[in-house]
This record gives C-alpha cells, structure tokens and sequence, in this order.
C-alpha cells in the first residue's frame, strides 16, 4: 500500500471487488458473446493504453490536450471560483493538471476511483504539485451512487470532470443514466464538464483503433491474455483477432474479438465453443455531434451551457450545468 500524506483525508466507501469470473462467464454464455470492457484495465493493458493514446491515429487523447492547453483558463472562468472539483478516475493525467492549475480558488479536488493504489499514487503527486488545494480522494466505484466529503470550506459549486470520452464507452442509456447521476452529486448550480470524442470522416476514426503498430489490437487481445493469467484459461490468441468498425448509424466504434476457426476454450473449468468468425463484442466507443450531446444531457436533466473544440473539431469538452 503506498504511503499516504498526512494531509490526504481518504474516504473510501469500500467498493465491492470485481466479479471477474462470474462476469466473464456470463458474458460467454450471452449470444452474441460479449465481455466487459472495463476488464481491458489491468497493469499490462493500462500500460498498454498509455501507448495508443501515444500513437499517430489515435489523436483522442492529443486532441483534448490540445483543447485544454487552449482553453482552460476560460473553462476555469466559465466555473468560476469555490468549486469542489470531483474527477470520475484516479486524476493521474496532464489535463487534470491544466484544469488545476487555473481553477480560482478551488475549494477541494475529488478523484473519485475504484483503484486505492491508483488513487493514492497519483493524488499523492498532485498534493505535491498543488499544496494549496484541499484533496480529499474518495475510493469509490463511480458508476454507484457516491457520497461527497465535505470540504473545510464551503464550496460555492460542485463540479464533476470526466475527460478522456471515457463517458463514450457506455451505451447510450447507460451515459445517460450516469450523467443523471452526475446530476444528482453536483446539486442545483453545479456542472459536468466531460470530454467527447466528435463523430467525424469514419475511415479517420476506424484507423484510431486498428493503429499500423498493432497496438490497439494488443490491448485488445490482452483481455485474453488476463483470462489466461487469473482465470487459468486457455485462450490460443494467435487465434482470435481483435476487429474494430465505425457505425455510422449507431455513431460508435464496436470493438470484438473473433474468432479465427472453430474451437473449445476452457474458461474457469467451463468448454465454450466458438465457430469461425465467430465475434465477442468487448467495447463501444461513441462519438457525438452536438446535436447528440444536446440530446443526451436533456434526458440526464442537464443542459449544455460551452462547449469546446478544436480547429478542426475533432473532440469537445462540454460544460453541462444543473
Ligand atoms: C478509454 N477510452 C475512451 C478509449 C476509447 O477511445 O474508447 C479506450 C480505447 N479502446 C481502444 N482504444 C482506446
């Protein structure tokens, strides 16, 4: 357990722990297959993520940067001073760091995370970086319901941040219902501010996610490779390959995994069978024109208040306000 500073106040509401067999096999005994995406995130497969957003094709990540470099001094002024910030994930990243450094007066910084060791690494190195700012990480499994630590001073506005168009591998209903939720933590007068990835020409997304290095297909199949690892399966992955194909109606990236022949994988002691070309889905990746993100913060009870982009509008940042 890393060491924690003195100063951190650590409100750790004891998430359950994951239920990685049981989500496994239902997900394989589903038709069509399918497995959860949040399982991509073990230590390999982060890392692993670290190295798409790195990639030439995947310009999500450089973009949003980008946007926060240009504009998050306007962001701070748009929230303007006293806000309690709470962060959906572990806060590890630059644009957390851009919005910090901006923000007037803040009141407190939130990560909310389900990852203790992750969550204290890295607000560890933020109270560092920021000793002003109270930091009050709560462990918590942000897609439940979570209780705010209050702050010594009161905040005059409570604001969630969720970048990264993480928000964008949930299904439509699901987005929904989590930014109702947002809604309900932030209280009247507070705000969301999320990160989108934009729908844009489909062959510029597709090459995001089937990058020329292969990357994106390695992190893909190491959700596998973690089968292999904790669940003592056997998955052969020189014979599944990772696929990925822009929707244009749907508006969203479908990622699967398929198989290339027909076979038996034992999964925790259980067969299951796979014909050839046989696909398991295993992640959306949604993207969004205005018009949708107008649409999807009005069902969450939400209205869209700035919205930042790009010259080239490639991603957003959306300021949602209660
Ligand atoms: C974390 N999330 C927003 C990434 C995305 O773009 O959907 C995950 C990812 N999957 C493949 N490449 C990147």
């Amino acid at each position: 357990m890393p060491e924690m500073n003195a100063s951190i106040k650590l409100l750790d509401l004891e998430p359950a722990e994951d239920d990685l067999l049981g989500d496994v096999l239902a997900g394989l005994a589903a038709t069509p297959k399918r497995l959860p995406s949040k399982y991509f995130y073990d230590a390999v497969g982060s890392r692993l993520f670290e190295r798409i957003c790195e990639q030439p094709e995947y310009y999500l990540t450089r973009t949003e940067l980008e946007i926060m470099r240009d504009h998050a001094e306007d962001m701070a002024q748009a929230l303007g001073p006293g806000v309690r910030l709470v962060e959906y994930g572990s806060g590890a990243g630059l644009k957390t760091r851009q919005l910090l450094k901006v923000l007037q007066a803040p009141v407190a910084y939130v990560p909310v995370e389900i990852s203790r060791s992750a969550l204290l690494a890295s607000v560890g190195r933020l109270a560092e970086e920021f000793p002003g700012i109270e930091m009050l990480p709560v462990c918590a499994d942000f897609t439940q319901r979570v209780a705010l630590p209050e702050p010594g001073r009161p905040p005059r506005r409570t604001v969630v941040y969720f970048p990264g168009s993480t928000l964008g591998n949930f299904e439509n209903a699901v987005a929904v219902k989590l930014l109702a939720q947002m809604r309900a933590l932030v209280g009247s007068g507070g705000a969301v501010l999320v990160g989108l990835d934009r729908k844009k020409d489909p062959a510029m997304i597709e090459a995001a996610y089937n990058d020329a290095a292969g990357v994106t297909a390695e992190f893909t199949l190491n959700l596998l490779a973690r089968l292999n690892r904790e669940l003592d399966a056997d998955f052969d992955l020189s014979r599944f390959r990772h696929q990925a194909r822009y929707d244009a109606v749907k508006g969203r990236i479908e990622t699967h995994i398929t198989s290339s022949c027909a076979q038996s994988v034992s999964v925790g002691g259980q067969r299951v069978e796979f014909g050839e070309g046989e696909a398991m889905l295993v992640e959306y990746s949604c993207k969004y024109d205005q018009a949708d993100v107008e649409r999807m913060a009005a069902s969450a009870g939400l209205v869209v208040e700035r919205t930042w982009t790009d010259p080239s509008d490639w991603f957003s940042v959306q300021l949602l306000a209660h």
